[in-house]
């Protein structure tokens, strides 16, 4: 994507595929890159300019390798569900430590809220909605059917690089494809298949809606491995947890056993959610 909005298909370097070695990816969506030649009939991208800040994942629990799934972002926006999909606490969770690993601001797109027609699922997106507000981040409900909702949900992109996450069939494509009427994401991907091989195509487009509006999708993206993290990291990511960590007796506090911790305490007297703790503990436990 040029200055000027125009759409270019370009070779990579072969040099690229070789540097950073602990990445499966060498560019993904948002890069801003440098080509030699426009005019050419296949433009070669010369070099990657720094990210500002990138949204990394583990390829797979088993890999030592890290997939980039976007860069130079404003904000992400997660999309997730009570009900079809309903969305798992640990799933949001483990998504909003890739944003705060980067220090980018997560908006929650709680979605098909006209579904929400028994107790068990406005229940649900209470819930989301009380964790995550608590938590200071901000929460929206919306129904992608009432295009009141949706107006009020363009207006968080104007201006702004977005970066739509969340899990299949939460309405990522849908919303995208309400931006613009260029724009024909395929929705509803059928996820019945538990063969993770099977949809491996994840092609991430950047799309213009705007003068300054840039929006990408994700798709294929289904399980979000984590950020690459030291244990001792982690605990900066979840934003309750700052809060309370100077108030904790040991400045290194990994708030697990150790005396006096401020962030145990606040859990026991449901002050910070205990499924953000518990979540904690589960990430804590797959990178130690
Ligand atoms: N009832 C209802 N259905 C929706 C809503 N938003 C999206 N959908 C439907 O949910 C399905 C999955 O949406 P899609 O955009 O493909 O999800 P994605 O996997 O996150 O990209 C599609 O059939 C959409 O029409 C909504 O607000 N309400
Ligand atoms: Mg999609
Ligand atoms: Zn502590």
């Amino acid at each position: 994507l040029s200055e000027s909005g125009d759409h270019y298909e370009c070779a990579l370097r072969g040099k690229f595929r070789l540097t950073e070695k602990d990445y499966t990816n060498p560019i993904c969506v948002g890069d801003f890159v440098e080509v030699t030649d426009l005019e050419a009939d296949v433009p070669v991208i010369r070099s990657i300019y720094p990210r500002e800040n990138q949204i990394v994942r583990k390829s797979n629990k088993l890999s030592r390798k890290f997939q980039v799934l976007a860069a130079n972002l404003d904000q992400v926006m997660l999309f997730v569900g009570a009900k079809s999909p309903r969305t798992p606490l640990g799933f949001i969770d483990r998504m909003l430590i890739n944003c705060e690993y980067d220090r980018i601001p997560a908006i929650i797109m709680l979605n098909k809220k006209d579904l929400w027609v028994d107790q068990e699922s406005r229940q649900y997106a209470r819930q989301i909605r009380e964790i995550y507000e608590s938590a200071r981040y901000r929460v929206m409900e919306i129904s992608l059917l009432d295009e009141e909702e949706v107006e009020q949900a363009k207006t968080l992109l104007e201006d702004r690089v977005t970066f739509i996450i969340g899990n299949s069939g939460a309405g990522k494509s849908t919303f995208i494809n309400l931006l613009s009427p260029d724009i024909q994401q395929a929705t509803s991907e059928v996820s019945t298949s538990y063969d993770k091989g099977m949809h491996t195509t994840s092609v991430s487009e950047l799309f213009q809606v705007g003068e300054s509006t840039f929006v990408a999708d994700s798709p294929g993206i289904k399980d979000f491995g984590m950020t690459p993290l030291e244990p001792s990291e982690l605990r900066h990511y979840v934003r309750e947890f700052v809060d309370l960590q100077p108030a904790c007796k040991y400045h290194n506090c990994l708030h697990l056993n150790e005396p006096k911790c401020a962030v145990k305490e606040a859990v026991d007297n449901g002050e910070i959610a205990f499924s953000r703790y518990q979540n904690y503990l589960g990430m804590l436990d797959e990178i130690r």
